[in-house]
């Protein structure tokens, strides 16, 4: 069986992040969407709740499966018996960051190896972070998380 791991922070979940999972999860027999925990960044959902948002939106899809991680990505892929990490890419700029990343994972856990999917031009622009900032001041998002999740991050917003 071909497992995969798609780590991020998904503080929310996008449409790109979805886009990425919907396509991934027809090339992996199992998918683990890994969320990670221990992030710096202060993060607006917990990891509870970005989870449970995770888990919502992909309920339709049978081979997804979403857990919380903790630690270094490459411990998380050995403890999901994952050979494959997927990624995405919207622009060059994600290339650096991307590039150094996996080949430091593949060091530390040889035989590791990250594919990149290329993003749907349509979600190009498309962060967790714009949709923060767009929230927090007022503006729709309803063009870039699923309807429940949009819910949600205006509830964090409007109290
Ligand atoms: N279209 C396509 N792809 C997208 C889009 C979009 N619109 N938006 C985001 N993505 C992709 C990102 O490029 C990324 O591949 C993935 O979706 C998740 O994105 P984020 O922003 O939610 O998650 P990140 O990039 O913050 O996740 C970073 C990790 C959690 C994977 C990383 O920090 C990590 O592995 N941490 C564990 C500690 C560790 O092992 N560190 C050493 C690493 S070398």
């Amino acid at each position: 069986m071909r497992t995969a791991v798609y780590p991020g922070s998904f503080d929310p979940v996008t449409l790109g992040h979805l886009d990425i999972i919907e396509r991934s999860s027809k090339i992996v027999d199992k998918l683990v969407v890994g969320v990670l925990q221990n992030s710096a960044k202060n993060p607006l959902f917990s990891v509870e709740e970005r989870v449970t948002m995770l888990k919502e939106v992909t309920a339709h899809l049978s081979n997804v499966q979403v857990v919380s991680f903790d630690g270094l990505l490459v411990d998380f892929a050995r403890q999901c018996h994952a050979a494959v990490v997927v990624r995405g890419l919207r622009a060059i700029t994600d290339f650096e960051y991307e590039l150094q990343m996996s080949q430091t994972n593949r060091i530390m856990c040889p035989g590791l190896d990250t594919i990149f999917l290329t993003t749907d031009l349509k979600y190009a622009y498309l962060s967790s972070s714009i949709v923060r900032e767009v929230a927090q001041y007022g503006g729709d998002i309803s063009s870039f998380v699923p309807a429940a999740i949009a819910e949600r991050v205006l509830g964090k917003f409007n109290g």
